[in-house]
């Protein structure tokens, strides 16, 4: 199996800075041996041209543009020609964000691909905020409602047609922290939500293999996009919007362990590693891991 490790060093659609060091972070903490134990090759592209500079926005009132837009538009448009190319020349795409906001481009090449594709969106949040309801004018906190066509128009459209994902192929796993209008949309666009709750309450094999199904059903496969900060804050520090009481570092990696032996999984992308707000990559390291689990690491 042939892998392309998309390096995304993009940090403008967070709150924080530094998130654009995370792919190279990643890198450090031995992805690539990883991988090539497990039998893959990789190869590793230039990093998909990200602007990181851009001048500071101010105070964002609702409704206004959402922060740093032209740069994101750039950063996913390129992405999206980037995963498109991958696939055609039948190899699995790896992204390593980079913020959150670059889901939208992943999601874009994916959809020009392939007819119909699920998505499994690990997340202490859900990024399910359009310019009227996002309490930050942050794009990390949009590009899940961006992908299904909500928002925007200008991120809604990233690779030229909406809507990339439907709701009824689109879960979300590890919410804590949801603004009303997230919480609203959920209900009305019926988007499957297993929420730290769920998690709690019938453990993460059922809710992984209930994902599965749901991700899976009537489509192609599914895309993984794993936002760190869905793990617990004591595990992956490094990361700008920790929230407490998140996934635990077994129940992480059983679900990735699930995800590699359902076969479903087309794509996968890392994301929201922060190496600047840690001083031993050890939410990098963390990521890597996490990756080979998905990948096909086992531990016998
Ligand atoms: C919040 C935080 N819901 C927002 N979102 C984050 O700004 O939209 N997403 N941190 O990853
Ligand atoms: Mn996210
Ligand atoms: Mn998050
Ligand atoms: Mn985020």
């Amino acid at each position: 199996p042939e892998l392309s490790i998309l390096r995304v060093p993009f940090d403008l659609g967070a709150g924080r800075k530094g998130v654009r060091r995370g792919p190279d972070a990643i890198l450090q903490a031995g992805l690539e041996r990883k991988l090539r134990q497990l039998g893959y090759s990789c190869e590793l592209p230039d990093p998909v041209p990200a602007p990181s500079t851009a001048k500071e926005s101010g105070v964002f009132v609702p409704q206004a543009e959402p922060r740093h837009l032209n740069e994101a538009v750039k950063v996913n448009e390129a992405l999206a020609v980037q995963i498109k190319d991958v696939l055609e020349r039948g190899r699995f795409p790896l992204v390593l964000g980079g913020d959150h906001s670059i889901a939208i481009g992943t999601l874009a090449g994916l959809a020009q691909h392939y007819r119909s594709i699920g998505v499994i969106w690990f997340d202490a949040h859900a990024d399910l905020n359009t310019p009227d309801t996002s309490p930050s004018g942050n794009i990390h906190g949009m590009s899940l409602a961006a992908s299904l066509g909500i928002g925007h128009h200008r991120l809604t459209r990233i690779g030229g047609f909406l809507p990339k994902i439907r709701p009824q192929h689109t879960v979300i796993i590890g919410a804590r922290q949801l603004d009303p209008g997230e919480k609203e949309l959920i209900r009305a666009e019926g988007v499957t939500c297993f929420t730290m709750h769920e998690i709690d309450l019938m453990g993460i094999a059922r809710v992984t293999e209930e994902a599965v199904r749901i991700a899976t059903a009537g489509t192609d496969g599914l895309h993984v996009s794993f936002d760190i900060d869905s793990l617990d804050p004591l595990e992956a520090p490094g990361t700008g919007t920790p929230v407490k009481g998140g996934i635990s570092y077994r129940e992480a990696h059983l679900a990735l362990e699930l995800l590699y032996e359902a076969g479903s999984v087309l794509s996968a992308e890392m994301v929201e590693v922060n190496p600047a707000l840690e001083r031993d990559n050890q939410t990098a390291r963390l990521a890597a891991e996490l990756i080979s689990s998905l990948l096909g690491q086992r531990i016998l």
